[in-house]
């Protein structure tokens, strides 16, 4: 009897030591990849609300551009982009709370820079979106470029890069400019739609999107010029290599799919192609996809589920949506645009 007692006492010791160092294993292995892999989900930190780039009706359905990169993500890991889960975050915490690993990756319309990264730690793998800051504002204004905004009150969110270029345009063309910021999206939009404001800035992507919710959309015009670089990237955290390598490489498989006319409607034909660039896309050559910690086909996942670089941009952003934003910049490389991505090879 004692002796089956000190076994039971030695089981549960066991047991509850095992316990104590899963958890302790669980809170200091920062491995994203394997992290996820173990939660079966990949956790995206997104904008809670902006057309064509992240959005939700319900907190559920979710939908756009920076959404279905997250999307792409989980797709290359999981053969399923259901299994990307998101998590709305506000644009003053966003980078805190990347660093403080309550999201895998961030995919919300941030600007990498050289601050961000060196303040939190953080590592911008590749530009999603080229961007730049402009302006908004009533037609009936009758402006023509930045430089005509001299005096304006100008609507602007606490905690996003365009606060300080604002700052900085109209510093460095000696024009005098009263800036009216607010911490939540909804209160500088309302501001600004019930004329408290002469202008809004923000990406000028974001403009796009904000235009669509304003009462009469068609009286508001975007000015043609912008006064920034903002290029729009994923974020992750430092010293995660596997992790950043995965996000980096996914985009840039949108990227070249797209360069080499390989959609979500021709993937089939493309694991048949003789071609040694696509054969090197879908894996049919090279062993790319496990040398990410991934499968052979983890490309051709992407593409299948979430369709190339052009198929994402056109179906949210792009004509075909309700945004109707010119590719301009993020036209491929040899299309007169900068998106660029190194070869896979
Ligand atoms: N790209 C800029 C601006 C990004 C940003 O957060 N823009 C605002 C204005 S459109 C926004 O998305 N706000 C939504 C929110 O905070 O919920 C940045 O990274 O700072």
């Amino acid at each position: 009897m004692r002796t089956f007692r000190g076994g039971l006492l030695i089981g549960l010791a066991v047991a509850v030591l095992v316990a104590v160092v899963a958890i302790i294993y669980e809170f200091y292995d920062t491995r994203t990849l394997k992290r996820t892999v173990r939660r079966g989900e990949v956790l995206c930190g997104v904008n809670k609300g902006l057309p064509g780039f992240s959005y939700s009706e319900d907190n559920k359905t979710w939908n756009g551009f920076d959404v279905d990169f997250c999307r792409a993500v989980a797709a290359a890991i999981f053969n399923d982009p259901g299994k990307a889960k998101f998590i709305p975050l506000d644009a003053s915490e966003r980078f805190k709370e990347l660093q403080s690993r309550k999201v895998d990756i961030l995919s919300r319309n941030s600007t990498w820079s050289m601050a961000r990264e060196l303040d939190y730690d953080l590592y911008f793998p590749a530009v999603a979106y080229y961007d730049g800051a402009g302006f908004m504002l009533p037609r009936s204004r009758n402006k023509e470029t930045s430089l005509d905004l001299d005096g304006s009150k100008v609507c602007v969110q606490a905690g996003t890069t365009t606060a300080l270029n604002v700052a900085d345009y109209f510093r460095a063309n000696n024009m005098k400019y009263d800036e009216v910021k607010f911490d939540k999206l909804d209160e500088v939009v309302k501001a600004y739609d019930s004329g408290k404001c002469d202008t809004l800035s923000a990406d000028v992507s974001q403009l796009y999107a904000l235009r669509i919710n304003l009462a009469k959309p068609g009286d508001h015009m975007i000015l043609p010029d912008m006064i920034s670089k903002e290029p729009l990237a994923p974020v992750v955290r430092q010293r995660d290599d596997d992790w950043m390598m995965i996000v980096k490489w996914t985009l840039y498989a949108m990227i070249n799919a797209e360069e080499l006319g390989v959609t979500s409607e021709n993937i089939d034909e493309a694991l048949k192609s003789k071609k040694p660039e696509v054969m090197r896309l879908v894996g049919t050559e090279g062993n790319y996809g496990e040398q990410l910690g991934l499968t052979k086909d983890w490309a051709v996942r992407i593409i299948r589920h979430v369709g190339n670089y052009g198929e994402m941009y056109e179906r949210n952003i792009g004509e075909k949506s309700k945004l109707k934003i010119p590719r301009g910049m993020n036209q491929l490389w040899n299309a007169g645009g900068v998106q660029y991505a190194p070869p896979m090879r």
